[in-house]
């Protein structure tokens, strides 16, 4: 016998699954990222985002919110895996000390060029990579490039390890890149990198390091003219999906937002080229000083960094799999 209390629980849920209902609702998915609304990383999420409402005929949608108006990264990784942003694109360094394997693809040096870089992490190594997100409530979806880190200060141009000695450099919130940077004698200050220009100004810090794109789009080069090629780092992107917000998508939409993201890869980097070109053009004509370096007293410093980070017989197998591999 159906009470009438009964009955009017059931006609709520009714009407609330009407609503809710997959067929007629909308979905726009949150997702951040720190850079301004022209960096390639946001507008490959918004690529993403596009393919998606095509797909969908307007059922599935991205908004991007660009410019850190989510928050800084380390705090958004918290607040993806609660579900409260959908999507987030970021960069490794700042998972490494909560899912070890992130580490390996930001180890310094680890990859030979880009090529190399681009081939491991569209493969099953990036794959596996992509797979240990899942252990912390999140959904690996693609990489993205980022460049190569190198290293600038508002000192004196670096050519040696040794003329690092001292220094006090920023470095993302990762204990891998903190030992990095011990590693050549200077002071490593982790720290958001909303933070990092008023930081170079008041002369907080000496330095820090980045790819050409961010150095140029944060104006650091304003503040912190010497630019060395060390190129230390292809430290990838990541984008990466709420567990949370995965779980309540169907399957059919689960492998359209996983197909898109990995479609988005091709524009990114389409997108990456260029910027860098213009990045570089743009800091040299805003009177960076740039140098290059020879690399093997830079490899010879950051051995270490290996001994320390790459115990585990997991993270050892994925270090040898990467250097045999094309
Ligand atoms: C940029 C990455 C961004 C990082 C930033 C940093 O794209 O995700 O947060 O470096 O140094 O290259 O914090």
């Amino acid at each position: 016998m159906t009470t009438r209390r009964q009955f009017s629980l059931m006609a709520s849920a009714l009407a609330a699954g009407l609503l809710a209902s997959p067929a007629s609702a909308q979905t726009v998915l949150r997702s951040t990222d720190i850079h301004p609304t022209d960096y390639p990383t946001v507008e490959a999420v918004r690529f993403m985002g596009q393919l998606l409402d095509q797909r969908t005929n307007g059922r599935l949608k991205i908004n991007v919110f660009h410019s850190a108006q989510l928050g800084n990264e380390k705090d958004t990784i918290e607040q993806t895996r609660f579900g409260v942003i959908d999507i987030n694109r970021i960069n490794m360094a700042p998972f490494n000390n909560l899912i070890p394997a992130t580490n390996v693809p930001s180890l310094p040096f680890i990859f030979r060029s880009v090529a190399h870089m681009r081939n491991v992490m569209d493969g099953p190594i990036g794959d596996d990579i992509l797979k240990e997100f899942e252990k912390h409530d999140l959904v690996g979806l693609a990489f993205y490039d980022s460049g190569s880190r190198s290293f600038y200060n508002s000192k004196r141009p670096i050519t040696k390890p040794d003329d690092m000695k001292g220094m006090k450099i920023r470095v993302q919130q990762s204990d891998m890149f903190v030992a990095l940077v011990s590693a050549l004698g200077a002071n490593a200050t982790p720290m958001a990198f909303g933070e990092v220009y008023s930081a170079l100004q008041t002369g907080v810090i000496d330095g820090a390091e980045n790819n050409w794109p961010s150095y140029e789009s944060t104006k650091h080069f304003e503040v912190s003219k010497f630019y060395s090629l060390t190129e230390h780092s292809l430290s990838p992107e990541v984008l990466v999906m709420s567990k949370k917000s995965w779980d309540k998508l169907s399957k059919e939409d689960q492998a359209l937002v996983k197909a898109a993201a990995k479609e988005s890869v091709a524009k990114m980097r389409e997108l990456w080229d260029a910027r860098e070109k213009a990045s570089e053009a743009k800091v040299r004509a805003g009177g960076a000083v740039i140098n290059t370096v020879e690399k093997q007293p830079f490899i010879d410093a950051m051995k270490p960094v290996y001994d320390r980070f790459v115990t585990d017989p997991a993270l050892k197998a994925l270090v040898a799999r990467i250097q045999a591999a094309k």
